[in-house]
């Protein structure tokens, strides 16, 4: 028997799992780890079917050119040397023509590992500044914003937590199941849990108090709760004291902008539910608010994401056990950010970047200000928590790769990233694309991204290299990851790409190392160990940790104490205080209101639909309406539906659900069809419906909106009841 240890890279909690092969056996079985530190077990049916998800004949093992006209369909096959001399040879002359900056790549960071700082650090070094990545969308941008409010992103400290708040976060045994396993234990241990969340979801049965609110009223709630305790003076005075500015006036902000009254208003609770809620937060003797997506996608997300900091602050709960640890840089590797060579793009450059002005917190213009503070407290100038630095803005990206404005963009990699749709309107996606001189995809198969590409390259998967989870620079922990197989025919790594087109561009002095293995070995110099030997030793390898860091540092704001007001956002010329705007509400013409979401067991993201085993219990893309609503709508249950927005049009499978309130609809992310022909890129995916006008933006960091978007559904009589999309027209 042969047992190796893996780290699972098909979501991004990143499982630690055991690998078990008989003698006589040629694939290895995949299970938890019943030992790890934190969470004994985990692994989902996605993680257990890896092989069926990358032994597939879909599967991409030879690097493809595009022949036929883009998007046609027509491959043919090329060895990775004419590749790549082809590739290096256009990519000069766009840069030659149009300069650096008219090179965007967007990169999906969760499965690939074997990046480890490469893509920016070759970015960087021709001189583009523009970055793009879907964790604009998720945990990237929220470490951004986090740094506004007290410099950092802290971690929840699950393990010794009195109460855990849940935003509409909903992690379940097949989504994030590490972090479900985590709160599992902590309401074993007593921990009480509150959620919040329009529908009643498998968080909120278990949840002690669970808040039914309105879609995108977060940011509202969390201005209730503020209110209730300043009022109550359940806050840590102390702390407040010492520690923060801004607090008098932003206790007259809520006091007079947000009395109870509103806010039940605003997010549709009674007053005295808000009440015992924010009661049993500011009361616990620690309490935790995880991080939660839901409020990375909303108009007032800027403001969502500092609350959940202004919260933990004025409660005491920073750096505190049970509390928000702030955990700083992995000791024992070089961070995938100091490898970035950030320091080397000229501010001329950075100032170049798509969204700097208009959008600028998770921006180079985010990370000017804030590189003096972080050296200051955490020892580097350009950490990225999660990869949330120095990012492009998407939609001023996208709309100038499409028209050009305020500078031609003409070359596009898309690296591990479903970009099409993976960001809102997918029409300005694909316009982009259709835009572009050079498309280069980085992928295991051909997505609607990859379908629209160049050069489509073969990946390996994260069962076929040496790797380790470094933690982001958020959770300091390392896990350790064994290479079970060989790739198969010509798949390669990201470092390989990177590197292989370093070296024919003038760069490869700056990539120095052989192979990914070789770049590991140099990135655990501070450990003393080279990757091998770090992989013999551990498996899951948790830092030291020091509570309280703060009183020795500060923190790593311009004041050095948590910004209640935001010196920053002031400097920029944002409201400085947290705030709750309304997105666009319901018409005539759209009644209803949906949002994005409710992670589905069998995938992650846009990914696995070519999967039998997994497909076969989610065969079609499904919306949940409410019984009343169908009734109204005439919706049959499992018949086809269009639903419209003012950006477009897509059909889902109806499913009737009581626990979708009354006026929303759910729409799933990333659907699209291995199966179709034209792979089914106009039919389903939840981008063609999401607006991104400015109605639909958030202010500082310009991100879509996803949560509650006005629409409207009509019964199909089949699924081919509907003028085709022409994407051209
Ligand atoms: N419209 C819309 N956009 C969203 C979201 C949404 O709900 N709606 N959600 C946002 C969120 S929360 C997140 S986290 C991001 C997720 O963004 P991503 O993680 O980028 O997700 P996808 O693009 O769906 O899938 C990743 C792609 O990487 C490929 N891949 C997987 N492993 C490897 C590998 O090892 N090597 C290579 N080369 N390729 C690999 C897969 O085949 C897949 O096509 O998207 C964000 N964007
Ligand atoms: N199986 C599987 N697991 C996954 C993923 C996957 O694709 N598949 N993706 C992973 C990733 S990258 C992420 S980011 C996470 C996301 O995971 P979650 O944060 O759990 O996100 P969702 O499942 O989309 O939605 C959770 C809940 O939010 C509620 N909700 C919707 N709108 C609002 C709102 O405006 N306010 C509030 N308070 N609640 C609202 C929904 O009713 C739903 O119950 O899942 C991760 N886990
Ligand atoms: S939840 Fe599933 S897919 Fe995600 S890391 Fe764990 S085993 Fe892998
Ligand atoms: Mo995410």
């Amino acid at each position: 028997m042969e047992t190796k240890h893996v780290n699972c890279a098909t979501c991004d909690i990143a499982c630690q799992l055991v690998a078990t092969r008989k003698d006589n056996e040629t694939r290895f079985t995949l299970n938890g780890d019943p030992d790890h530190p934190l969470a004994p077990g985990a692994i989902c049916a996605k993680g257990k079917l890896s092989h069926e998800i990358f032994d597939h004949p879909n599967r991409i093992t030879k690097p493809l050119k595009r022949v036929g006209k883009r998007g046609e369909g027509k491959w043919e096959t090329i060895s990775w040397t004419q590749a790549m001399d082809e590739i290096a040879q256009k990519l000069q002359k766009v840069v030659d023509e149009h300069g650096p900056e008219a090179l965007v790549v967007t990169s999906g960071p969760w499965n690939s590992s074997t990046e480890a700082g490469m893509t920016r650090r070759f970015m960087n070094l021709l001189g583009s500044p523009n970055y793009l990545s879907p964790v604009a969308l998720c945990l990237g941008n929220t470490g951004a914003v986090n740094r506004l409010t007290c410099g950092w992103m802290p971690y929840p400290d699950y393990e010794h937590t009195e109460c855990i708040v849940l935003f509409g976060h909903n992690p379940h045994n097949q989504s994030w199941v590490m972090e479900y396993i985590r709160i599992r234990l902590a309401q074993d241990r007593g921990a009480k849990l509150i959620v919040l969340d329009p529908r009643e979801s498998q968080s909120a049965e278990r949840a002690d108090i669970h808040l039914p609110v309105k879609l995108g009223t977060d940011a509202a709630m969390m201005l209730g709760w503020v209110n209730v305790i300043i009022s109550e003076e359940l806050y840590d005075k102390e702390f407040v004291e010492e520690w923060t500015v801004g607090f008098e006036e932003l206790k007259t902000h809520v006091l007079t902008h947000y009395p109870l009254a509103t806010v039940s208003q605003i997010t549709g609770v009674d007053i005295a539910s808000i009440e015992s809620a924010a009661r049993m937060y500011a009361n616990a003797s620690s309490a935790i608010i995880p991080w939660s997506p839901i409020n990375d996608q909303q108009v007032s997300s800027t403001s969502a994401i500092r609350l959940f900091s202004i919260l933990r602050a004025i409660t005491g709960n920073l750096d505190a056990p049970g509390g928000e640890m702030m955990m700083g840089i992995n000791p024992d590797i070089i961070a995938e950010s100091a490898l970035e060579m950030h320091e080397y793009l000229p501010l001329s450059q950075k100032k170049k970047q798509l969204g700097y002005d208009e959008h600028p917190v998770f921006t180079y213009k985010g990370a000017e200000v804030f590189k003096e503070h972080t050296k200051r407290v955490w020892g580097a100038e350009y950490p990225s928590q999660v990869k949330g630095l120095g990012m492009a803005v998407p939609s001023p990206t996208f709309r100038a790769m499409a028209h050009g404005d305020p500078y031609k963009v003409k070359a596009f990699f898309a690296i591990a990233n479903n970009a099409l749709q993976g960001y809102a309107n997918q029409k300005l996606v694909f316009d982009a694309m259709m835009n572009q001189d050079l498309i280069v995809c980085h992928e295991l198969f051909i997505t609607p991204t990859a379908s629209l590409a160049d050069y489509v390259l073969p990946g390996d998967t994260w069962l076929e290299r040496n790797h380790i989870h470094d933690g982001m620079e958020w959770m300091s922990a390392m896990q350790t990851s064994e290479k079970l197989y060989e790739p198969p025919k010509d798949c390669k790594n990201i470092y390989y790409f990177w590197k292989e087109l370093a070296d024919r561009m003038g760069m490869e002095e700056h990539f120095p190392w052989k192979d990914v293995e070789e770049l590991y070995d140099h990135r655990l110099t501070p450990s003393g160990l080279s990757l091998k030997e770090f992989q013999g030793k551990y498996k899951a390898k948790l830092a030291d940790f020091k509570h309280y860091k703060y009183r020795e540092t500060g923190f790593a704001t311009p004041s050095g104490k948590v910004e209640l007001v935001s010196s920053v956002l002031e400097e920029w010329g944002f409201n400085p205080l947290p705030y709750h705007r309304n997105a666009p509400e319901p018409c005539e013409t759209f009644p209803l209101k949906f949002f994005v979401g409710i992670r589905e067991p069998q995938f992650f993201q846009s990914g696995q639909r070519h999967v039998k085993a997994l497909r076969k219990s989610n065969q079609e893309p499904k919306t949940f309406v409410n019984p009343a609503d169908a009734k109204r709508y005439n919706l049959t249950p499992g018949e086809w539906a269009c639903i419209e927005s003012p950006n477009g049009k897509i059909k889902m499978q109806v499913m009737i659900r009581e626990d979708i309130p009354q006026g929303i609809i759910r729409i799933p992310h990333g659907w699209w069809r291995p199966e179709n022909k034209d792979l089914g890129m106009w039919d389903h995916a939840d981008g063609i419906l999401a607006p991104d006008t400015q109605d639909y933006l958030d202010r500082e960091q310009g991100i879509p909106h996803l949560k509650g978007i006005p629409c409207n559904i009509t019964p199909m009589k089949n699924i081919d009841d509907w003028e085709k999309v022409d994407a051209n027209a």
